[in-house]
C-alpha cells in the first residue's frame, strides 16, 4: 500500500476494482465502511461476479475478467476528454511535459523495439529525448506533440466507451457513470483510494493492470494524499515482509536485485543501478545503492567482505537465465533439471496453475523436503487425488522427508502488513509433538551443510564457508538478534560529515541514510533500517496515539521506509507546499520546513522553490504516464487478451495476447480454444477458509465442507444443471467433478456482441483435513503468466462443463 488501511477512511471515493476486500480483507474492510458513514464516501466495485464487497457497495459495474486495462484506458481518455483531470498536480509532479524520443513508437498492438525471435523488447527507444547535459527534454505548455500527455491522448484515443463496451461487456451507461464518480476526485480536496489485489495481478497483463490505475491515480492528483494511493491489499500475514526481504528468486533484500550472469563484476553490476538525475536539481534515490549493497555484503559476509574481493561480491548468486519462476521450477523439474526440492510454507501441488504438471514434476524429483504445521497435498502428494490423477504410488520414486514446524502463535517475530507496517508479536504457545521453529530447521540444515563442505570440499565452498553466524545461540538464533541484523549497525566508529556528531562502532543505526559503502556499516535489509534502534524495538511499539484523528498513529509499530506512512507525501502539498486538501493535511513547509502528521518523503529542509520533484525513486523525481524503464512490455498499458479467451482481439486480431507474456514454448500446447471450452473461467477464495489450511480446522470445514462451482442461472438454464447437482468442470489440461451453485450474482456479458459466460471457481479444496476431498482449482489453470513479475493467469482461462453424476470417490 502506499497508504495505509486506517487512512482509507479519508477517501471520498473507495474503489474496489481487481479484489473482493469484504471477502478476502474481512477486517481491513472496516475502514471502508468507516470512510461510508463518516466521509460520505462512495463505494465503487468493477468485477466479474456481484461479490460480498459488491453487495455494500453505492454502485456495481460488471467486468469480463482479464480487461481492465481497457476499461481504465477508457477512463483516462474520458478524463483526458473532459478535461477532468487536475491540473497543477500533474505539470508539476508527473512526467506529462516530458519529450519522448523520435524513435518510439506503437503499431497494431506492437510497441517499438519487439524482437520476434525472442519474444520481448528492446526498451531502448522507450525514453526521453535528452540535452547536451543529459537531462529529459520538457515542454511545460504541452504542445509538443512528442511529450508525454499527447502520445498518451493518441494512445488512448481508441478507448471509446462503444469500445471500452465491446471488449468489457460492461454496459456504456455503467462505464461511464464509473468515469464520473472517479472524475469527481480531480477536485484538489478530494481524493479516491484504489484497492485491489489477485483480480489484477493474476493476469498475463498483471502489472499493467494495476499500472493503469497508477495513471488514472496520477492524473486525478490522488497519490500521496490521505485518502488516495495505490493500495495493493496483501495476502498472507507476511506477504509484504517476503518481498521486503528479497525472498523472490530475481530480488535481494530492500527491492536490490540479484546480480546476472552477465554483470561480471561488481562495477558492471553497479553501472546499471545508480541512475543519473535526468533533470537538474533531482534526488534519484537509487543512487545510494552502493551503500545499502555494501552494507548488505557486510552483514552476510562480516569481515571476509572486503573492498579487496569487492565487497565479496562474487559469492553471490548470479541469474543464469532470466528467471527462476515456479512456471521455470516445475518445468525443469518434468525435464529432469532440478532433482531436489525443499518447500517451506507453501503448498504448490493446490497452488500453482496445472496441478497434473506440478504432480508430475514433484513425481520425478529425487527427494522432497517439506516443512509445514500441516499435512499438505504436497507433502502427500503420492496419494494424489482425483480422475486424472489415478495414485500410483508404487511407480514413484521421490524420497519425501516431512519436517514438522511451528507457526506464527509459537514464536516470537516480526510481520509485516500491507501498509509496510513491521509489527512485533509474541510467542503464544509452545509448539506440538517434534515440530520445531523454521530457524531452528535452517539453522541445523546450514551446519550440517557447512560440515560437509568444510570436511569433503565442493565445487565453491566459498559463500557456505564465510557467512557471518555469530549469534549467542548458533543453533537456534534469537528472532531479536536477526531484527538487529536486518536494522544494521556501525562497524567503526562514525563521523556525521555535517553535524561531527560520532556513531560508536556497535551501535544499531537509526536510519538508512547513516549506510556507506566503505564497508564500516552492516545492514541485512536497508528499507528496516530503524526498525530496532538503541531506544529498542520499534516494532513493538502499541502507542495508538493518532494526532489528527486522520489514521496516522506514528507510534504504532514502525513502518518502512522511515517509519514513513503515507508514500509520496510530498505531493499532498501543492509546489509551493500548501496542503491541496487543507483539512486532511499530510505534511507542508513551513517556511523553514516540512512539518506534519507524517514523516515528509523528502528531505525535511529542502526548499519547494528548490522544485526537487516528490517521486524520488526516479531519476526524474516525477510520477510516470509513460514508464521509460522498468515495463517490460510496453512504457502505456495496452489491452491485450488473455492467453486463453473468448474473442479476438478488437484492436488488434494479429497481436492478441500479451507478446512478452511468461509462457514456455513446451507449454503451448496445453492451451485450450473457444471452441473446445467455450466459457471463461475465474478463481477466487471465500471468507470461511484460508487457502488449503483451515480445511483442516472441522469448524471451517463444516461451514465450507465441500468444493462447488458458481454457474449464473441462464447458463444452468441452457445446460439442464441443477442447484446443487454434480458438473464436471474441464479445460485442455484437467478436471474438476463437484457441485454446482446456481446464482444470480454472475450475468452472461455481452462481448463482441457475443453472450459470454462467466464460471465462478473458489479455490480451497484437495485431499487432506476435514473437509471432503476435492480436485483443487488448479486442476483447470494454465502454467501462464504475468509479463513483468510471472505472477500465473489464475484469472481468465477457459472451460467446459457440463451436468455429471456423483462420482464414485466423492
Ligand atoms: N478468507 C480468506 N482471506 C484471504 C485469503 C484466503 O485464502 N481466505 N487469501 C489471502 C491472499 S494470499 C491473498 S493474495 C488475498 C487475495 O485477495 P483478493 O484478490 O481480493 O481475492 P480473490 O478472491 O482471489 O479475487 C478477487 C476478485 O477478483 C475478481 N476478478 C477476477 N478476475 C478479474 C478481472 O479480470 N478483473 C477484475 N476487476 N476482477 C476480477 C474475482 O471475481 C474476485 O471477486 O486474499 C487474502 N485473504
Ligand atoms: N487458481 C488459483 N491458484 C492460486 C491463487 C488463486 O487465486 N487462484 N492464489 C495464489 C496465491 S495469492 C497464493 S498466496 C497461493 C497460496 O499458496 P500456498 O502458500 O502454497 O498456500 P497455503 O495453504 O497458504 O500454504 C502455506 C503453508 O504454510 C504453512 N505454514 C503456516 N505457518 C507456517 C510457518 O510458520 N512455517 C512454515 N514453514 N509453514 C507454515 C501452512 O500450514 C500451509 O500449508 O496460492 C496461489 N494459487
Ligand atoms: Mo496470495
Amino acid at each position: 500500500m502506499t497508504n495505509t488501511w486506517q487512512d482509507i477512511k479519508n477517501a471520498n471515493i473507495v474503489v474496489v476494482m481487481g479484489g473482493n476486500a469484504a471477502e478476502a480483507h474481512p477486517c481491513g474492510f472496516k475502514w471502508v465502511i468507516e470512510a461510508k458513514i463518516e466521509n460520505g464516501a462512495k463505494l465503487v466495485v468493477v468485477d466479474p461476479r456481484f461479490t460480498r464487497t459488491a453487495s455494500v457497495a453505492d454502485y456495481y459495474a460488471p467486468i469480463r475478467p482479464g480487461t481492465d486495462i481497457a476499461f481504465l484506458n477508457g477512463v483516462i481518455r474520458y478524463l483526458l476528454e473532459k478535461d477532468a483531470i487536475q491540473h497543477e498536480y500533474v505539470r508539476a509532479y508527473t512526467n506529462a511535459g516530458l519529450i519522448v524520443k523520435d524513435g518510439f513508437s506503437f503499431q497494431d498492438g506492437l510497441f517499438s523495439g519487439f524482437n520476434e525471435e525472442k519474444q520481448s523488447y528492446d526498451k531502448s527507444s522507450w525514453d526521453y529525448e535528452l540535452d547536451d547535459q543529459g537531462f529529459a527534454k520538457s515542454d511545460d505548455t504541452w504542445q509538443d506533440p512528442r511529450c508525454v500527455i499527447n502520445l498518451l491522448k493518441q494512445h488512448v484515443s481508441r478507448y471509446t466507451p462503444e469500445m471500452v463496451s465491446r471488449i468489457c461487456g460492461t454496459p456504456q451507461d455503467k462505464f461511464l457513470h464509473v468515469c464520473e464518480l472517479m472524475a469527481s476526485t480531480a477536485a484538489p480536496d478530494k481524493a479516491m483510494t484504489s484497492l485491489f489485489a489477485l483480480g489484477w495481478t493474476q493476469h498475463s497483463v498483471g502489472s499493467q493492470n494495476i499500472r493503469t490505475m497508477a495513471m488514472v491515480q496520477l492524473l486525478l492528483g490522488n497519490i500521496g494524499v490521505a485518502g488516495g494511493g495505490m493500495n495493493a491489499l496483501r495476502g498472507h500475514s507476511n506477504i509484504q515482509g517476503l518481498t521486503d526481504v528479497g525472498l523472490l528468486s530475481n530480488l535481494m533484500p530492500g527491492y536490490m536485485t540479484l546480480p546476472q550472469d552477465k554483470d561480471t563484476s561488481l562495477d558492471v553490476y553497479m553501472s546499471t543501478k545508480l541512475y543519473k538525475p535526468l533533470r537538474p536539481g533531482q534526488t534519484s534515490y537509487w543512487q545510494n545503492y552502493r551503500k545499502f549493497f555494501v552494507s548488505f555484503q557486510k552483514a552476510m559476509f562480516g569481515d571476509a567482505a572486503k573492498q579487496e574481493n569487492d565487497w565479496a561480491y562474487d559469492w553471490l548468486p548470479k541469474l543464469d537465465i532470466p528467471l527462476y519462476d515456479i512456471i521455470k521450477a516445475f518445468d525443469m523439474m518434468n525435464n529432469g533439471q532440478m532433482t531436489g526440492y525443499i518447500c517451506q510454507g507453501f503448498n504448490p501441488l493446490q497452488a500453482f496453475p496445472d496441478r497434473g504438471r506440478s504432480r508430475r514434476g514433484l513425481s520425478k524429483l529425487k527427494f522432497l523436503v517439506t516443512m509445514d504445521p500441516l499435512d499438505t497435498e504436497t507433502s502427500r502428494f503420492w496419494q494424489d487425488f482425483g480422475p486424472q490423477n489415478p495414485a500410483k504410488s508404487a511407480e514413484i520414486q521421490t524420497e519425501v522427508f516431512q519436517l514438522p514446524c511451528t507457526c506464527f502463535a509459537e514464536e516470537n517475530g516480526s510481520l509485516v502488513n500491507s501498509a509496510r507496517w513491521l509489527q512485533w508479536h509474541w510467542k503464544a504457545a509452545d509448539g506440538p509433538g517434534e515440530a520445531k521453529s523454521d530457524i531452528w530447521i535452517m539453522s541445523g540444515i546450514f551446519h550440517r551443510l557447512r560440515d560437509m563442505y568444510r570436511k569433503e570440499g565442493g565445487a565453491f565452498p566459498d559463500p557456505l564457508l564465510n557467512v557471518t553466524w555469530n549469534y549467542t545461540n548458533p543453533i537456534d538464533p534469537d528472532p531479536e538478534e536477526l531484527a538487529k541484523e536486518m536494522n544494521g549497525r556501525a562497524l567503526t566508529d562514525l563521523t556525521d560529515a555535517t553535524t561531527s556528531a560520532v556513531t560508536k562502532a556497535g551501535t544499531l543505526l537509526d536510519g538508512f541514510a547513516q549506510l556507506r559503502d566503505d564497508g564500516t556499516t552492516a545492514s541485512g535489509c536497508w528499507i528496516f533500517t530503524g526498525c530496532f534502534t538503541e531506544k529498542g524495538n520499534q516494532m513493538a511499539r502499541r502507542d495508538a496515539t493518532d494526532p489528527r484523528e486522520q489514521g496516522i498513529a506514528p507510534n504504532w509499530a514502525w513502518a518502512w521506509p522511515a517509519n514513513r506512512r503515507i508514500l509520496y507525501n510530498r505531493a499532498s502539498a501543492d509546489p509551493d507546499g500548501k496542503p491541496w486538501n487543507p483539512s486532511k493535511p499530510v505534511i507542508s513547509w513551513n517556511g523553514a520546513r516540512w512539518v506534519g502528521v507524517d514523516v515528509p518523503d523528502y528531505g525535511p529542509t529542502v526548499k519547494p522553490s528548490d522544485g526537487v520533484g516528490p517521486f524520488i525513486m526516479n531519476a526524474e523525481g516525477l510520477g510516470r504516464l509513460f514508464a521509460r524503464d522498468q515495463m517490460v512490455d510496453g512504457p502505456f498499458p495496452e489491452h491485450y487478451e488473455p492467453l486463453e479467451s473468448p474473442v479476438e482481439n478488437v484492436l488488434h486480431p494479429k497481436v492478441r495476447s500479451n507478446p512478452v507474456a511468461r509462457v514456455l514454448a513446451s507449454d503451448r500446447p496445453t492451451f485450450g480454444d473457444v471452441k473446445s471450452f467455450p466459457y471463461v473461467a475465474t478463481t477466487y477464495r471465500l471468507t470461511e477458509h484460508f487457502h488449503f489450511w483451515t480445511k483442516h480446522a472441522l469448524i471451517n470445514a463444516i461451514l465450507q465442507p465441500e468444493e462447488f462451482v458458481e454457474i449464473g442461472e441462464a447458463l444452468a438454464k441452457e445446460k439442464g444443471i441443477e442447484q446443487g447437482g454434480w458438473v464436471k468442470v474441464k479445460s485442455k489440461r484437467g478436471e474438476v467433478v463437484c457441485k454446482a451453485y446456481v446464482t444470480k450474482r454472475i450475468k452472461p456479458l455481452t462481448v463482441d456482441g457475443k453472450p459470454t459466460h462467466v464460471i465462478g471457481v473458489p479455490l480451497h479444496w484437495g485431499f487432506t483435513g476435514q473437509a471432503r476431498k476435492g480436485y483443487g482449482a488448479n486442476s483447470l489453470t494454465p502454467p501462464v503468466g504475468d509479463a513483468n513479475t510471472q505472477t500465473p493467469e489464475f484469472k481468465a482461462f477457459l472451460v467446459d462443463v457440463e451436468k455429471t453424476s456423483a462420482p464414485v470417490t466423492a
